[in-house]
């Protein structure tokens, strides 16, 4: 069986776990404390996601993704599928943080509701839970200034369009009757931050966003053991 080295709040780690549960493989979970990443320490890495498939040790989202596509799911591509796919790694991904750590606040509630199925009893989790909150709520506003986010929640719109508009594109998934890893990368990302204010702005901005979301949702269902 597989394990995924994970953070519960990590988008790139949900990536990986949208194509594991879409495929309906089971795998076991180690989750790695983000204060000091100490379960990666024997394996010598420092970012998860991290797949342990038999022999192979895999790092990178998106290469995790291929060697599972590749050897187990075999999902149909068409020629937009790579571009997409860096779309969401370079410049989707980097919208979420400045909304769901706003501030403190907003950061403290993201954080209790994503450890919530971390497993953690209530010492670590509170923790955590303020460590991350602490953290995150001043380099998320950093790093999104670096990359020149000035207005994340109008960014976030704007690529929520994109996505239905040229994405969709009126069909019901990227892939057309059923989804592929474009559709699983971007699905990932949001999955992230399910019900906190990123999704909900989402939702809001486009009706295909939030119906595809509603549909992907459900047929995701966690395979983790
Ligand atoms: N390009 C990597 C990014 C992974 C990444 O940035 N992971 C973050 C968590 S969301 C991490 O492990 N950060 C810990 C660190 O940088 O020390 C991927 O797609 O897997």
């Amino acid at each position: 069986m597989m394990t995924l080295y994970q953070f519960e709040s990590c988008p790139f780690c949900w990536k990986v776990k949208a194509l594991l549960h879409y495929a309906n493989i089971p795998y076991t979970v180690v989750e790695v404390n983000p204060m000091n990443s100490k379960e990666l320490a024997p394996l010598d890495l420092k970012k998860v996601p991290v797949l342990i498939d038999g022999e192979h040790i895999i790092t990178e989202s998106s290469v995790i993704m291929d060697h599972i596509d590749n050897h187990y799911v075999h999902l149909a591509a068409d020629d937009t599928v790579a571009e997409w796919r860096t779309w969401v790694d370079n410049t989707l991904v980097y919208f979420l943080p400045p909304i769901i750590h706003k501030d403190f606040g907003t950061s403290w509630q993201t954080f209790g509701q994503v450890l919530k199925p971390s497993g953690y009893g209530v010492f670590k989790r509170t923790l955590v839970r303020f460590a991350g909150a602490m953290v995150m709520s001043r380099v998320s506003q950093k790093k999104a200034r670096e990359r020149g986010i000035t207005d994340a929640p109008a960014g976030l719109a704007a690529a929520v369009q994109h996505w239905a508009k040229d994405g969709l594109a009126g069909q019901k998934f990227h892939g057309g009757d059923a989804p592929d890893l474009a559709d699983l990368s971007v699905f990932g990302i949001f999955r992230s931050t399910d019900g906190l204010a990123a999704v909900r702005l989402a939702n809001t901005t486009s009706s295909e966003f939030a119906a595809w979301y509603d549909r992907l949702k459900v047929m995701t269902p966690s395979t983790a053991v």
